[in-house]
């Protein structure tokens, strides 16, 4: 990769900015107590970065229970685990944002470079204004309106052009791997964190956010592919 050939960032929320992995696995276990389904580590990594009504599918799937519910009931299950999410993402303050990202952010910006938030979450900004990060932001990508998500390259392709930017110029910060598999999708550089199976599939990896710097990055840049 060219470090000098970037002038963006896009930033996942759910995983990098902030732990909230561990308010929607409680959402959807609440749920899945429910419908008597029990809850495993690959629905629980599985669901990381995915939407909402895919994380459903998912959770089905895995249960084999995919042809059990209509639409409507899969819908009304959806928007009942999403109630749960949101009465929990209100305990949310600064002190949980991920370590070293609001003094990486403040660093990108004194240095220029663009932002953007490319979560799939339609949470985001509510969860921005709760770690007081919105003012990092240039730009949040509006998943309602994409084709496909994660792993499809849409959200992150949405990022560079609200940024301006072509793709080659934006790094993309993942802690999934369908957020990877977005980037790469997209042809942007991929920085993998906090998720030790993206150290050999992102462009640069991090095993901690803390790590997060300008000069690290130029400095892993060189070894990079
Ligand atoms: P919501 P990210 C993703 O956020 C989460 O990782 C994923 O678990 C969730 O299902 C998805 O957002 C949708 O979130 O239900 O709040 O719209 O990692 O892309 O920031
Ligand atoms: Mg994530």
């Amino acid at each position: 990769m060219d470090f000098k050939k970037i002038k963006g960032f896009a930033f996942d929320l759910d995983g990098v900015l902030t732990d909230t992995a561990k308010f929607h696995a409680q959402a959807w276990q609440e749920l899945c107590e429910k419908l008597g389904i029990q809850w495993t580590e690959t629905m629980a990594s599985g669901t990381k970065g995915i939407s909402r009504m895919d994380s459903l599918n998912l959770i089905l799937g895995e249960a084999n229970r995919q042809n059990d519910f209509t639409i409507a009931e899969k819908q009304q299950m959806a928007q009942n685990k999403n109630e749960y999410y949101k009465a929990l993402i209100q305990k949310l303050t600064p002190n949980d944002v991920l370590p070293g990202i609001a003094d990486f952010l403040a660093e990108l910006k004194q240095a220029g470079y663009r932002i953007a938030l490319a979560s799939a979450s339609h949470n985001a900004p509510v969860i921005l204004e709760r770690l007081e990060l919105t003012s990092f932001f240039d730009t949040i990508v509006n998943p309602a309106h994409l084709k496909q998500g994660k792993p499809a390259p849409d959200i992150y392709l949405v990022a560079a052009e609200q940024m301006n930017l072509a793709p080659e110029e934006v790094i993309g910060v993942e802690d999934a791997l369908s957020g990877v598999e977005a980037i790469h999708s997209a042809h942007e550089v991929a920085i993998g964190v906090n998720n030790d199976e993206l150290k050999t599939i992102a462009d640069l990896y991090f095993a901690t956010t803390a790590d997060l710097s300008l000069a690290h990055i130029e400095q892993a840049s060189y070894f990079a592919k």
